[in-house]
């Protein structure tokens, strides 16, 4: 890595089957900071992150690697960017620990993911998910991160991963870079098809509010067919209009036209030729992606290979900062 050039550097949880909230939101845009932006660009799986909810053993171990199968499959490059699984990496849960101590209290408690998911998953209100924040506030600091790349749900995780950099800095000097979330204008807030006014979920128990990356093309045409709109039966963009205006942004993301092509091309149109059209875009967006993911699950040789590459260089890098860090701190080395 050259030290002059910006970094990049963004994470996704192993939670669950990815979503095209996932897609549109953050991953396309992983991709396409990787391909055009003059920047050095680290991706990670972020399975310590998902332990904060009960996982099975097995089913875990193969999602954590159909989601890294997935990151290639949108066109990560490996050798490009360096990918790897979080947990390979143990700088991650040693700065975690270390910016836990330089973390306030009520900082964590104010986090809404906290408050929503200690609500979902009120049984088991661990630790982790309370300090989840300061986990991946060291993701992104191991590596002297200039921007984020994620969805609008996580600009909160980055302005507290941001105060913990300055309040650091302050008081050892110029030891973090502080990072910038990269939150897309089209698609930051992918909401749910059957409740538009709700974020969209891979953990969701109405299947039809989302849709996976990997579903079948008859699946997404259908899960798009009955999405909920309203009343009003005119294709555009406007107040109260969330199903509506979900849809658009979506079917912009997937076709590349703009929200004002899209209004014209469906004038006089019913919302029945709009929504197949938008699940038929989506079907067709995905279906690369679809192809490639399944050659790549054939050969796991191939993807354990790039893991381990990735691990390697992010290691380099993370050692670093973990170096600088405890000399700060005081500790012996
Ligand atoms: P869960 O739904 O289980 O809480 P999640 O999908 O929010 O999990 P991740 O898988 O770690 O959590 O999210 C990875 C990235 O996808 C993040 O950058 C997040 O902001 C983005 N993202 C998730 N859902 C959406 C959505 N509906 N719209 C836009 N971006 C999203
Ligand atoms: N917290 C994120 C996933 C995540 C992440 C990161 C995103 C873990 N570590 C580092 C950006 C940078 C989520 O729940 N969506």
């Amino acid at each position: 890595m050259i030290n002059d050039r910006k970094i990049i550097f963004s994470a996704i949880q192993p939670s669950g089957q990815l979503t095209i909230g996932n897609y549109f939101g953050a991953l396309k845009n992983w991709k396409m900071m990787q391909d055009t932006e003059d920047a050095d660009c680290i991706f990670a799986v972020a399975d310590l992150h998902a332990i904060t909810v009960r996982q099975t053993p097995a089913e875990f171990r193969q999602r954590i690697l159909q989601t890294y199968a997935i990151l290639l499959s949108i066109g990560i490059d490996p050798k490009k960017s360096p990918c790897f699984i979080q947990s390979h990496v143990k700088e991650h849960s040693e700065l975690a620990w270390m910016l836990n101590c330089y973390t306030q209290f009520g900082e964590l408690g104010r986090m809404t993911q906290f408050k929503e998911k200690s609500q979902t998953h009120a049984d088991n209100v661990n630790a982790g998910l309370f300090t989840y924040p300061t986990l991946m506030a060291a993701d992104i600091l191991l590596y002297q991160t200039d921007f984020v790349p994620v969805g609008a749900d996580q600009k909160q995780h980055l302005e507290l991963s941001r105060t913990i950099a300055e309040r650091f800095n302050g008081i050892y000097g110029d030891v973090f870079t502080v990072p910038e979330p990269y939150i897309p204008k089209l698609c930051a807030r992918v909401m749910s098809l059957q409740d538009p006014t709700k974020k969209m979920s891979k953990s969701d128990a109405n299947v039809n509010s989302w849709v996976a990356m990997l579903d079948k093309p008859e699946d997404i045409v259908r899960k798009f067919k009955r999405a909920v709109t309203d009343s009003d039966m005119k294709v555009c963009v406007g107040e109260g209009k969330d199903g509506i205006n979900n849809l658009i942004s979506i079917y912009s993301a997937a076709t590349g036209l703009t929200a004002e092509q899209i209004e014209r091309d469906f004038e006089g149109k019913g919302y029945g030729d709009f929504k197949l059209a938008v699940g038929e875009a989506v079907a067709e967006s995905l279906r690369p992606i679809r192809e490639k993911f399944d050659d790549l699950m054939k050969n796991k040789d191939y993807l354990e290979s790039c893991y381990k590459a990735g691990a390697e260089t992010a290691s380099r890098i993370a050692f670093r900062t973990v170096s600088k860090v405890s000399k700060k701190i005081g500790f012996i080395k």
